[in-house]
C-alpha cells in the first residue's frame, strides 16, 4: 500500500510528453471510423490565458476524451483567432510591430494551454493572421464576389475624424467615437457587403433544425434576423403641399389593422422627401443636420427623446380622400428599414405615442383596438400605449368595416382591399414580408486585418486580385505614427499595375472584418495541409459539422450567424456540401467564472493571492498576507482585471497541478451557470484527487490477485459493488452526454465513495470479490480520465496497464446490474415548487444537488442568479436558494 503523495507536478510534464510522442491526439482524415468533431471557440491571442479558457477547454477535452473512449474517430483542434485591434493597439503604446507582439502572445498562450493535458490535434493549429490562411480567405472573398454574394455598397458609416477610422455603433457614445471622444459624423463611403440576407429566411427556417443548441441563441439569432409580415401602402400626396411635385409616400407597417388609428407620417432625415423639404426650408434642413449627428445605434435611437419636424407636406389617407394626415421628418424613424417611413398611431405603438405627445398640435391619440374587457365607451389612452389582443373600434366608414374584427381579421381584410385598389396602376397595397437583419458589411479601416484582394483601376474600376497572385500579403514595414489606416499610409504596398490594362492601379487598403475570419476556421481544420484551396470537398463534407461546439454567450448572435452565412456561401461557391448547411450541429455555452472581491481598508481591492482566509462555524475571514489588516469580503463578480479577483491558471496549474483546477472546475456548478471558483473548492478537489490516489493504490495489490477469468458467480458483497460501477458507467456516461458535467462528477465521486467503504471493510477478499475490485477500480478510473487525464494515467499503470487509458475503450455496460431503487422527490427554488427530481433511493446528497441544479425547470426559475445553497432534507424534499 502506498502512502505517497500523488506528485502532480512531476507526473503530468511526463504524461504530456508520452501523449505528445505516442501522437494518440493527432487524427487521421482517412481514418473511417464514425468521426466526432468537438470544438472550442478558439481564443483570441491576447497574451496569457485566464480562466474563462480553462473551463472552456476542459469541458471540451472531457467530450473530446469521453468520444474517443467510445471508439470515435474524434477532431479536436486548436487555433488563433489572430487579427484585431489590440495588436495595432500594442504597436502604437509599446512600439512592438503587429505580427511579433502576436506571435509572441501565440507562442506564450500555446505553453500554457499545454500545462492543462488538453488532448488536441496540434498537428492543425494555425493563426487567422498567417499568409497560408488568409489566402484562402482572399479566394473565397473572390469567389463570393463572383457568385453575386459579395457586393460594393455606398453606406453610411460612423466616422471618427480623429482616429481617422469607422466606429461600430456599439463604440458611439453619446455621439461621441470611444477612444478618442470626438463627434463622430455620418459618412457616406464605399464598402464591401457579403449578402448575407439573401439567406434571411434560410437562416431564419434552419433554426428549427438546430435540436442540439440552446434554446435562448435560437431566440437571440430568430429577433436578430427579425422577420416581420406587413403591408406596403402607397399614401397619396397633396400636389398643392409637395415640394418638387411628388405625389405618392410609401411606407412599410406591421399593423395595417390601425389605419384607422392613424395621426401623422413620419419620415426618416435621410428620406428623398426629407431631403427635398429640407431645400425648401430651412428649418426643415437645421434638423435635418442635427439628426445627422446623433449616434446611429438602436440603443440611442430607442432612448432619446423622439422629437420631429412638420414638413408642411400633406398625405392622403387612403381610406378617406379627404382625410390629410401631417408628415413629419422624424428622429426614430430609420432610412435602413422598410420603406424609410410610417403612418404613426398614436394609441397602438409607443413611440408613436411619446412622438403625439411631444407635439400639442397633433390633438389626441384614436384607439381602434379594443380590450375585450374593456367597454370601447370608456377606453382612452394617454401615456401607454396599447398594443395586445382585442376587437376593432373606430374604425368603420363607407370604404371599408372594421369594426368589431378581431386584428388578425382586419389585417386580412386591409391586405385584401388596399391590394385590389388601383392608384396610378398600381395597387396602393402590396404585402410585404420584412427583415431586420442587414448585409454584412466587412470593410474595416484597419491594418491588422486580413487584405481585401482587390485593385482599383481609373479605367478598368474594381479588378479581382488574379488567383495566381494570391494572397495579398500585409507588408511588415508599417508605421503607426500617424492616426488612420496604416495601409493607406504605406508608401508603396497599395501602388501596383491594374492585372486587366496594365495601367497605374491601386490596392484596396481596407481589410476584412476579423468575425470573417472565424466565420470558416472551423472548416479549414478539416484539412488545414490543403495548400491549393480552402477546403478539400471529400474531407469537410465528411468531417463537418462540428458535432459539439463549446463556447462564450456573448457569440450567440454574430459569430454563430455569420458562420451560418458562411457554409452557404461556401456551398455556392463550391466549397463545402453538408446537410442543412449548419456548421454546428450541437452548441454548448459555458457560464463564466466568478469570484469574490475582496476591500481593503484603503479602498482599494486586494487580489485573492494577496489575502488568507480562516473560517471558524460559519464566518469566513479575509486578512491581507502582508501584515494581517482585516479586509472586506465583498460580492462574488465575474473575475476581472479591474476588481482584481482574478486567478491567474499558471498559479493554480503550479501549485495544484492540471487536474484538480480542471476538476474543480466542473464539480460545483452546471456548466452553463456561472461557477464561483474559491480557493477552499480547490483544495477539497486536491484532497479528492490524493483519495483516489490512495485508493487505486490500495485496491492495486487485491486487482493483481484477482482471477483472471471472470468468476461464474458473484457473492452480494461483490454484486453491490458491480452494480454501483455499472450504474456509475451508465450515469456518468449520460451526464456527458448532456454536458451537465457536475452530475457525471457528482456520480464519479459517490461511486468511489462506495469503492472505498468496501475496501475499508476488507479482510481476505474471495476471488470473486477481488475480480469486483479489480473491475471497478478499472471502471473507476476511466471515469475520472475525461475530467483528470493525468492522474488517470498514473492510476491505470498502477493497475498493472501497460497501455495508455488515453487510448483504452470505454467499458462495456453489463445492463443487467442496472435496477435499482429509486425515489421522486419535490424540488423547490427559493420556496417554491418548479419540479421534481427522481434519484436513487440511497443517493448521497451531492449526487440529488447535482441532479436538481440539472433540471431545465431549476435553471429558469433561477435565471441568472448564481446557486447560493442547495438544502436536500433526506427523502422529503429538496429546496435551492438562489
Ligand atoms: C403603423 C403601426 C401601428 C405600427 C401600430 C406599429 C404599431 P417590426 O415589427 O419591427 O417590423 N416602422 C416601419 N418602418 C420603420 C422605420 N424605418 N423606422 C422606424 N419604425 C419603422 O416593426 C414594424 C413597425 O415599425 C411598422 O408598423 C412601423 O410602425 C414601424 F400600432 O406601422 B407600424
Ligand atoms: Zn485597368
Amino acid at each position: 500500500m502506498s502512502n505517497e503523495r500523488y506528485n502532480a507536478r512531476e507526473s503530468e510534464p511526463k504524461w504530456q510528453a508520452k501523449w505528445d510522442e505516442a501522437k494518440i491526439f493527432a487524427t487521421r482524415n482517412d481514418d473511417l471510423r464514425k468521426k466526432y468533431y468537438v470544438l472550442e471557440m478558439f481564443p483570441y491571442p491576447s497574451g496569457r490565458i485566464h480562466m474563462g479558457h480553462v473551463r472552456n477547454y476542459t469541458m471540451g477535452d472531457v467530450v473530446a476524451r469521453t468520444m474517443r473512449a467510445r471508439g470515435y474517430n474524434v477532431l479536436h483542434p486548436m487555433g488563433w483567432d489572430a487579427f484585431g485591434l489590440p495588436a495595432e493597439n500594442a504597436a502604437i503604446e509599446r512600439k512592438v510591430a503587429p505580427k511579433a507582439w502576436t506571435y509572441d502572445n501565440i507562442a506564450a498562450m500555446k505553453k500554457q494551454l499545454q500545462t492543462m493535458g488538453l488532448s488536441l490535434d496540434w498537428a492543425r493549429e494555425f493563426a487567422t493572421c498567417d499568409p497560408s490562411y488568409y489566402k484562402h480567405q482572399q479566394k473565397m472573398f473572390l469567389d463570393f464576389l463572383k457568385v453575386g454574394l459579395v457586393e460594393r455598397e455606398k453606406r453610411k458609416l460612423n466616422w471618427d475624424p480623429v482616429d481617422m477610422t469607422v466606429l461600430a455603433n456599439e463604440q458611439v457614445i453619446d455621439g461621441r467615437g470611444w477612444r478618442s471622444g470626438a463627434v463622430v459624423e455620418l459618412r457616406e463611403m464605399n464598402q464591401w457587403v457579403f449578402k448575407i440576407t439573401k439567406y434571411a429566411q434560410e437562416l431564419l427556417d434552419a433554426l428549427d433544425t438546430l435540436d442540439r443548441w440552446p434554446d435562448k441563441v435560437r431566440l437571440m439569432q430568430r429577433n436578430w434576423i427579425g422577420r416581420s409580415e406587413g403591408l406596403m401602402v402607397r399614401f397619396a400626396l397633396d400636389s398643392a403641399t409637395t415640394p418638387a411635385g411628388e405625389t405618392e409616400l410609401k411606407i412599410f407597417t406591421t399593423r395595417p389593422d390601425t389605419l384607422f388609428g392613424a395621426k401623422f407620417m413620419a419620415i426618416a432625415a435621410d428620406h428623398p422627401l426629407a431631403q427635398a423639404a429640407a431645400a425648401k426650408d430651412p428649418k426643415v434642413a437645421a434638423f435635418i443636420d442635427d439628426c445627422k449627428k446623433r449616434g446611429t445605434a438602436q440603443a440611442e435611437i430607442d432612448t432619446a427623446e423622439k422629437q420631429g419636424i412638420d414638413t408642411g407636406i400633406r398625405a392622403v389617407h387612403p381610406f378617406d380622400p379627404s382625410w390629410k394626415l401631417p408628415v413629419y421628418v422624424a428622429n426614430f424613424v430609420l432610412m435602413e428599414y422598410g420603406t424609410g417611413a410610417i403612418f404613426g398611431c398614436p394609441a397602438h405603438d409607443q413611440r408613436d405615442l411619446d412622438f403625439l405627445n411631444r407635439y400639442e398640435e397633433l390633438g389626441r391619440p384614436i384607439p381602434v383596438v379594443c380590450p375585450i374587457d374593456q367597454d370601447p365607451k370608456d377606453f382612452r389612452i394617454f401615456d401607454v400605449a396599447y398594443d395586445g389582443e382585442g376587437r376593432l373600434i373606430n374604425s368603420s366608414n363607407n370604404f371599408v368595416h372594421l369594426n368589431g374584427l378581431t386584428i388578425e381579421q382586419a389585417k386580412e381584410l386591409v391586405s385584401k382591399v388596399l391590394a385590389s385598389t388601383p392608384m396610378n396602376g398600381a395597387p396602393v397595397g402590396e404585402r410585404k414580408v420584412n427583415f431586420r437583419l442587414r448585409d454584412w458589411g466587412i470593410s474595416r479601416q484597419r491594418y491588422w486585418g486580413c487584405p481585401i484582394p482587390i485593385i482599383h483601376c481609373p479605367t478598368c474600376d474594381v479588378v479581382p486580385v488574379p488567383d495566381a497572385d494570391l494572397p495579398v500579403v500585409l507588408p511588415e514595414d508599417v508605421s503607426f505614427d500617424k492616426p488612420g489606416n496604416a495601409l493607406d499610409h504605406h508608401p508603396t504596398w497599395k501602388h501596383v499595375t491594374c492585372p486587366k490594362c496594365g495601367g497605374k492601379a491601386v490596392r484596396e487598403t481596407d481589410t476584412m472584418d476579423t468575425f470573417v475570419d472565424s466565420s470558416w476556421y472551423f472548416a479549414r481544420f478539416t484539412d488545414p495541409w490543403n495548400t491549393e484551396a480552402p477546403t478539400t470537398p471529400d474531407v469537410v463534407n465528411r468531417m463537418m459539422p462540428v458535432d459539439q461546439y463549446i463556447g462564450g454567450v456573448e457569440h450567440a448572435i454574430l459569430h454563430l450567424l455569420y458562420s451560418r452565412f458562411f457554409t452557404r456561401a461556401m456551398k455556392a461557391a463550391g466549397h463545402i456540401d453538408i446537410q442543412h448547411d449548419e456548421p454546428f450541429a450541437g452548441l454548448f455555452t459555458q457560464g463564466m467564472v466568478v469570484h469574490e472581491t475582496y476591500r481593503k481598508a484603503d479602498g482599494h481591492f486586494a487580489s485573492p493571492a494577496e489575502i488568507s482566509i480562516t473560517v471558524e462555524g460559519d464566518t469566513r475571514r479575509a486578512t491581507l498576507l502582508d501584515g494581517g489588516s482585516p479586509v472586506e469580503i465583498g460580492p462574488i463578480e465575474k473575475m476581472s482585471k479591474s476588481k482584481r479577483n482574478t486567478v491567474d491558471p499558471d498559479d493554480i496549474i503550479g501549485t495544484y497541478g492540471a487536474d484538480t483546477a480542471r476538476w474543480f472546475m466542473l464539480s460545483d456548478s452546471p456548466p452553463d451557470r456561472d461557477v464561483i471558483w474559491s480557493e477552499e473548492g480547490v483544495k477539497g478537489a486536491s484532497r479528492f484527487v490524493q483519495r483516489l490516489w490512495r485508493m487505486v493504490n490500495d485496491a492495486a495489490p487485491i486487482a493483481a490477485s484477482a482471477p483472471a477469468e471472470r468468476p461464474a458467480s458473484f457473492g452480494a458483497e461483490a454484486l453491490t459493488l458491480r452494480k454501483a460501477a455499472h450504474g456509475a458507467l451508465d450515469k456518468v456516461l449520460s451526464g456527458i452526454e448532456r454536458l451537465a458535467f457536475n452530475v457525471s462528477l457528482a456520480h464519479i465521486r459517490e461511486f468511489s465513495n462506495t469503492l472505498g467503504d468496501a475496501l475499508a471493510r476488507l479482510q481476505t477478499p474471495s476471488p470473486d470479490l477481488a475480480w469486483a475490485i479489480r473491475e471497478s477500480t478499472v471502471i473507476l478510473v476511466q471515469l475520472f480520465h475525461p475530467m483528470m487525464p493525468h492522474l488517470a494515467e498514473e492510476c491505470w499503470t498502477v493497475l498493472g496497464h501497460t497501455g495508455l487509458v488515453s487510448e483504452a475503450l470505454w467499458p462495456q455496460i453489463e445492463p443487467d446490474l442496472l435496477v435499482e431503487d429509486s425515489i421522486t422527490l419535490p424540488v423547490q427554488v427559493n420556496g417554491k415548487k418548479r419540479g421534481e427530481v427522481t434519484v436513487p433511493r440511497d443517493a448521497p446528497t451531492s449526487e440529488i444537488e447535482a441532479a436538481v441544479l440539472a433540471l431545465d425547470a431549476v435553471k429558469q426559475a433561477l435565471g441568472d442568479k448564481p446557486v447560493r445553497k442547495v438544502i436536500v432534507v433526506p427523502q422529503r424534499i429538496v429546496n435551492v436558494v438562489g
